[in-house]
């Protein structure tokens, strides 16, 4: 699988870098689809100090960094050295958490105030679409007030990252739209 999906952006973008950014509040399931993509295994860094844990895959010319957000104001400043020549920016949430989506929405507007993140993307994992009473995409789209994002091409996705389902779709859109601004 980690073939397909360096073909995939290699097809697109040539010999150039991509930086991708994951995060989501923490059990969303972004670890798991890290895990799913099997580009090699995912490389934990952690800032002992303050116990900001970085997950990271360079494959090729790609770069996927994931962290948890949330509830981690003092370290906020620090998320910036991530965001440099971040073309794609996936949030990933559980879409059956209905008591966290509030707080998952205002991490996700917190975030796309970020002037480095001004010209990301935005692809958005519903994720646990396994799960009985997760809430659709229509739903979730509205639950995030996606809609009401100025300039900002974004999607949403549905995806059960323990089966494996939608990533690959989501990066489709995600490698398209960036393949588009480039031209
Ligand atoms: N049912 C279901 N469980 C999932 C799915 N994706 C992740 N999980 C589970 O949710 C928990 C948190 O996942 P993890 O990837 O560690 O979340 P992270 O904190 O965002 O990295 C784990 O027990 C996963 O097995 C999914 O699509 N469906
Ligand atoms: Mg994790």
């Amino acid at each position: 699988m980690g073939n397909t999906l360096v073909n995939l952006f290699k097809r697109w973008f040539g010999k150039q870098d991509i930086r991708i950014l994951m995060v989501g509040l923490d059990a969303a399931g972004k670890t798991t689809i890290l895990y799913q993509l099997k580009l090699n295994e995912p490389i934990s860094n952690t800032m002992p100090t303050i116990g900001f844990n970085v997950e990271s895959v360079e494959y090729k010319n790609i770069n996927f960094t994931v962290w948890d957000i949330g509830g981690q104001d003092k370290i906020r400043a620090l998320w910036r050295l991530y965001f440099q020549q971040t073309e794609g920016l996936i949030f990933v949430v559980d879409s059956n958490d209905s008591d966290r989506i509030q707080e998952a929405k205002s991490e996700l507007f917190c975030l796309l105030k970020e002037e480095e993140l001004r010209r990301s993307v935005l692809l958005v994992f519903a994720n646990k679409q396994d799960l009985p009473l997760s809430m659709g995409t229509t739903q979730l789209a509205e639950k995030l007030g996606l809609h009401t994002l100025c300039g900002r091409k974004w999607y949403i996705q549905a995806t059960c990252a323990t089966k494996g389902t939608g990533i690959y779709e989501g990066l489709d859109w995600l490698s398209k739209q960036i393949r588009n601004r480039n031209y």
